[in-house]
């Protein structure tokens, strides 16, 4: 039996969401919200978790000799070994708090990177990444003399991983890759992806913004050497976010940034790095956004990932039916029962900016414009286009609306 949640199940988690209760209605409308691959609502659990650190812990970490900072120190650690726990991990010393996956991503560019690619190296990439993937890259490949290789997708969105075999062949050294488009909701099989990269000897790094917070996931089983996600985009806090990195590789890299917590020792002349994560952690770090992290994980494991996965499966599969009921729509990516809940589209000759306009009347919020994602949109032939993407609160009811609301533009707009 495929393991999801039932309609009363999402009433109750629901309600532990408070935007959906709070949020003044506009025109009478509740809030529809589709926007959750920019950022997900969050769970009281974790606003409590923020207001309880800061009302009941607050201290600096690793700094203090007084219980205070002691107990702020400890949740702040254990948050790092709940992350590890999540996603399987063999230690939380190879988990890095970072700010977001950005972050993650240019960390792992300008120390991994620095040191371990040179001129004619061999990067590679897909047509699907995020600018956060691809940009960082870039930088370091025009420094470097390094190249970038993009994997074509198919005309479904999917990874044309033939052509990522071709490309193995040539002077490899990393090949990055999203695990799910923010754009096709393309799931990519990045198992077998790391698999091939490894036997042409490249390192491999795993975009997983829009994957932990949507499936299980296990890095362990994957076998990448790093993977980047956001907190904000699983329930967790902005501001806080994960680079994973095996301890090897971690241990084998300078620092990112230079200063407080991240040395052992320092002189007038020279400096020691400090043990594991801490060498990649500078300043103060965000304290009670990664202990709120940490509450947004205990609350989606008791969720239950495998849970989480197949609901927003199936409202994919039904939003994607429904949605063929619009005129003239263009959707992007695989199809239904293939894909994660991300469904980009364009109505043809309405501009995404004015489909969003009049959803938003109707209190339904999606996102509309290039999606961080330019170059994949010239792969499609357009500029911009309009985006519903789906979390744990959603329901078929808001999907309904979605689809009355993009009928009621297509005839605003004739
Ligand atoms: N995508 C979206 O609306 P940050 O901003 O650093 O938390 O995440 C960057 C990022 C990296 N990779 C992928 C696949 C992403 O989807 C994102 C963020 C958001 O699609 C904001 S642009």
């Amino acid at each position: 039996m495929i393991e999801t949640f039932k309609p009363e199940d999402i009433i109750n988690i629901r309600k532990d969401f408070p935007i959906f209760n709070n949020f003044d209605k506009l025109n009478g409308k509740k809030l529809i919200y589709l926007d959750s691959a920019a950022t997900s609502q969050k769970p009281s659990v974790v606003i409590d978790a923020l207001h309880s650190f800061y009302s009941k812990s607050n201290a600096n970490v690793h700094r203090g000799i007084y219980t205070l900072s002691e107990e702020a120190t400890i949740k702040y650690e254990e948050a790092h070994k709940k992350v590890a726990g999540f996603i399987n991990a063999k230690s939380f010393r190879e988990i890095v708090f970072v700010r977001n996956t950005t972050e993650a991503i240019n960390l792992v560019a300008y120390s991994w990177g620095r040191k371990n690619i040179g001129k004619g190296d061999v990067i590679i990439l897909s047509q699907m990444e995020h600018h956060s993937n691809i940009v960082p890259w870039q930088l370091l490949a025009r420094e470097k003399g390094a190249v970038i290789k993009y994997t074509e997708i198919d005309d479904k969105g999917k990874l044309r991983i033939d052509k990522l075999e071709n490309h193995l062949k040539e002077k490899v050294k990393l090949v990055a890759i999203t695990q799910m488009s923010n754009v096709l909701g393309t799931i990519n099989p990045v198992k077998e992806i790391t698999s091939m990269a490894h036997k042409a000897g490249a390192t491999v790094l795993i975009d997983g913004a829009q994957g932990v917070p949507h499936e299980p996931t296990d890095v362990q089983d994957i076998g990448c050497d790093f993977y980047a996600f956001s907190g904000h985009k699983m329930l967790g806090p902005t501001g806080i976010g994960v680079l994973y990195g095996k301890k090897e590789l971690l241990n084998d890299m300078p620092p990112f940034l230079g200063g407080g917590d991240m040395i052992k020792s320092v002189s007038f002349e020279e400096a020691r790095w400090n043990d594991l994560p801490w060498k990649f952690e500078a300043g103060t770090p965000a304290i009670a956004e990664g202990i709120a992290l940490g509450s947004a994980i205990d609350y989606l494991k008791s969720l239950g990932m495998a849970k989480v996965k197949n609901y927003e499966k199936e409202l994919a599969i039904y939003a994607m039916d429904k949605l063929r009921d619009v005129d003239s729509i263009e959707i992007y990516g695989p199809p239904a029962g293939e894909r994660g809940g991300i469904i980009s589209f364009n109505l043809k000759d309405v501009h995404p900016h004015d489909v969003a306009s009049v959803l938003s009347s109707e209190n339904i919020a999606i996102r509309a414009g290039h999606h961080c994602a330019q170059p994949l949109h010239d792969r499609l032939g357009v500029t911009a286009s309009s985006r519903a993407s789906f979390y744990i609160y959603n329901t078929i009811d808001e999907i309904d609306a979605l689809v009355n609301g993009l009928k009621k533009a297509r005839k605003i707009y004739g």
